[in-house]
């Protein structure tokens, strides 16, 4: 029990807890390294890991893990083993939650000395989404000279207190990915590409200049990084 516990805890630091879609009110897919899905009704999480032999597994309860606080309580330890593992294998879920939140699954394998983690997550709930407008700065919901104003003041400053330029969100398709006010072009960076954009979209008001204009769908907001 304690020489996994060490190995997972040890890279707890660096375990990026990320949003996974809502994909029915019933079994919850995984999202992320791990195929899979975690049924609330029967509390058994069946994955696919493409894995064989002795493993580690372990998943955590919704925020076990933040920015602040790496340490793991037993209670929000749902599950874990260290055994002989089939690519495809069901565990049953400690107190077989129901409760909303994203969920992390991690697992490690012996063949490679527990070197490689692979990580997943399945959320149980909606997740909650709204909507921004792409290139609106300025958040009230046009687009035009004030938000083109506020990016060029942006690049030039780097402030956090300019509109919502670099506000960022979890993309809801995606979570791998971030959804970033101010940045156009859609590679999650506000420079000088999205500025072009800003501009060529108040020239020419198409639908086809980056994501300028348009309704973008963002999951919850990203504390921004101390
Ligand atoms: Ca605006
Ligand atoms: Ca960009």
């Amino acid at each position: 029990m304690k020489k996994f516990t060490k190995l997972f805890l040890s890279c707890a630091a660096v375990a990026a807890v990320t949003a996974a879609v809502a994909t029915s009110a019933m079994a919850a897919n995984l999202t992320g390294d791990l195929e899979g899905a975690y049924d609330p009704s029967t509390g058994v999480l069946n994955i696919t890991t493409a894995l064989t032999g002795e493993s580690t597994v372990l998943v955590l309860a919704p925020d076990a893990i933040t920015e602040t606080d790496t340490t793991i309580a037993d209670s929000e330890i749902l599950y874990i083993d260290q055994a002989e593992i089939a690519a495809t294998t069901n565990m049953g879920l400690k107190g077989k939650p129901t409760a909303d939140g994203v969920y992390t699954v991690w697992v490690a394998n012996a063949a490679d000395n527990f070197a490689t983690i692979k990580k997943a997550t399945f959320r149980i709930g909606e997740s909650e989404t709204s909507t921004i407008i792409g290139g609106d700065t300025s958040g009230d919901g046009n687009v035009n000279l004030t938000d083109q104003g506020q990016m060029l003041r942006y690049l030039a400053e780097r402030s956090d207190n300019i509109g919502n330029v670099g506000k960022a969100y979890e993309d809801p398709t995606d979570p791998a990915k971030k959804i970033v006010v101010g940045d156009t072009s859609g590679d999650a960076n506000v420079n000088l590409t999205d500025q072009g954009q800003m501009l060529r979209y108040l020239a020419e008001r198409s639908d086809n200049i980056g994501n300028a204009g348009q309704e973008i769908e963002v999951g919850p907001e990203i504390a921004p990084a101390e």
